[in-house]
């Protein structure tokens, strides 16, 4: 069955191109699927134009829009284990974090299919006067271009595609090269849903190939990117000549900020959570742990020694903890920065090569990492590695403390431990980041907005503003009596 799914059609792709995919916990093939090129782009384009300018989806009402939403969220149950699975195979993560994706990528529709339906129908604005009728309403953007990554793929496509079709909007979805199955498994289930034809469109392929064409068109009113912060500006940059609107979320380097009077136990268990999880491929990693002197050595102590007991192994080995990175070239980009962290004066703690487990040969695995000594200075603090590499860094003040975790052009998410409630709000507001933790480390909730500040993005996924993003306010002014102004006369 073709994979490209067009105005309500599966199709190939132009000149019948395709792409392997291979699972990067041991190299096996996962399927073969179609490669999109810049006529297959057009093509999704025109159909998302038409069915947004001449079909039913933008003019259903919102409870409707809201109930549609419900259904797939129900689809997404029925199919939670075939979905997950799926994803674990693109991906190599464990089963179960798929499993738990699913749950989350469920609540996401739900989410905005409630808060749709419970629509606020505009606002009336008092004029002062009864002969007008003044309105503030709210309308789909139009057609948008979502441009997903292959950290969390499925997820970070329910946080464009639910919004998007809540408000009204059509779409053309491109998900990542490396991770195509679960969005093609999610365009099943929006056709099953009952969602008009072309309201949602796929098209699968290469940055280059299929994700610029598709920021550049013309047709687009508005791309909606999750990526590395090059990608992001490059995307940024071809959505300006037709003054696209943009929403970018583009990952952080984000301070773990633990005091010494921080419950220590729950401190290292999160710590290094923050760090590895998912092989420390997520955006809100806390990939820079900022200690208090006085707690530094025994608190970095524990992390080593947790980070070592951490399993690596493949999607569906229950012992396993963590799994590998997704490319070749990735592992080789992750590596690339703990030898130029060492070169530039960090202490090596744990990991920092290649596993010798033979069980892990054919896969893109790399351990959990620590670097000890560091400071603000190396490109192993500064830059995203994205791998599961955890930078030390010590403070002795709390001034000092804020002025290190801001030290940095991200400002996506980040965490203060202390058991000082005055202290841990203080420090919280002035973290300059989208998210802050305090006494915790990864939670979101999709009522909750989620974005980041600086060069982490711009606008907000999630929550009302979630929402907003695919909207476009408008002022209808009603004159009820039609008479002269008298202005020229
Ligand atoms: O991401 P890209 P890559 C960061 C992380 C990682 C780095 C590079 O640091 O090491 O980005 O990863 C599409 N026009 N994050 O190269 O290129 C691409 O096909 C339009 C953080 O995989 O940003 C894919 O669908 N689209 C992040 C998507 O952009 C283009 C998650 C993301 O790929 C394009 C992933 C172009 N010119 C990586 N070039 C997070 N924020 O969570 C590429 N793409």
């Amino acid at each position: 069955m073709p994979d490209l799914f067009i105005g309500g059609t599966w199709t190939g792709a132009h000149g019948g191109r395709t792409r392997e995919i291979r699972c990067p916990a041991d190299g096996t093939p996962v399927g073969t699927v179609d490669e999109a090129g810049p006529e297959d782009v057009a093509a999704a384009v025109g159909a998302a134009r038409d069915a947004f300018d001449r079909g039913p989806w933008p003019r259903t009402p919102a409870a409707e829009r809201g109930r549609l939403l419900l259904r797939v969220a129900r689809l997404l149950e029925r199919d939670r284990a075939a979905l997950a699975r799926a994803e674990s195979l693109d991906t190599g993560k464990r089963l179960v974090e798929s499993e738990y994706d699913l749950d989350d990528i469920a609540a996401c529709f739900r989410w905005f299919g409630t808060l749709v339906a419970s629509g606020d129908g505009g606002r009336v604005v008092d004029t002062g006067t009864a002969e007008v009728d003044s309105r503030v309403v709210r309308e789909p953007v139009g057609v948008c271009a979502l441009i997903t990554p292959w950290n969390y793929p499925l997820l970070q496509t329910a946080w464009k595609v639910a919004p998007a079709l809540a408000a009204g909007s059509t779409f053309v979805l491109k998900p990542s090269e490396l991770t195509p199955h679960t969005a093609i498994g999610l365009m099943r289930l929006l056709a099953e849903a009952g969602l008009p034809d072309g309201a949602a469109n796929l098209v699968l392929g290469s940055g280059p190939g299929t994700g610029a064409p598709l920021t550049e068109d013309p047709r687009v009113d508005l791309v909606s990117f999750t990526g590395g912060l090059a990608t992001g500006r490059r995307v940024m940059a071809a959505a300006a000549p037709t003054v696209k609107k943009v929403a970018l979320e583009l990952g952080g380097k984000n301070p773990n900020i633990v005091f010494a009077d921080a419950d220590f136990d729950a401190a290292v268990d999160h710590a290094l959570t923050a760090a590895f999880l998912h092989s420390g491929q997520v955006c809100s990693a806390g990939t820079r742990l900022l200690v208090q002197d006085r707690l530094h050595q025994r608190f970095t102590e524990a992390v080593v020694a947790g980070a070592r007991r951490i399993r690596m192994g493949g999607p569906f080995d229950p012992d396993a903890r963590t799994g590998p990175l997704i490319s070749a070239a990735h592992r080789e980009k992750v590596e690339r920065y703990v030898a130029a962290g060492i070169a530039e004066g960090a202490r090596l703690r744990c990991g920092g090569h290649r596993p010798d487990d033979p069980a892990l040969r054919d896969g893109h695995f790399y351990p959990p990492t620590v670097l000890d000594a560091c400071t603000a200075a190396m490109s192993v603090v500064r830059e995203e590695s994205f791998g599961p590499v955890l930078t030390v860094e010590r403070f002795t003040t709390e001034e000092e403390a804020v002025a290190l975790a801001n030290d940095t052009e991200y400002g996506l998410a980040g965490a203060v431990w202390t058991g000082d409630g005055e202290r841990a709000r203080r420090v919280a507001s002035r973290v300059r980041a989208g998210t802050v933790w305090i006494n915790d480390f990864h939670p979101y909730v999709p009522q909750a907005e989620w974005g980041g500040m600086k060069q982490s993005g711009v606008g907000r996924e999630l929550g009302p503003s979630g929402l907003a993003e695919y909207q476009e306010t408008k002022h209808i002014w009603h004159r009820l009596t039609p008479r002269p102004g008298g202005w020229f006369s």
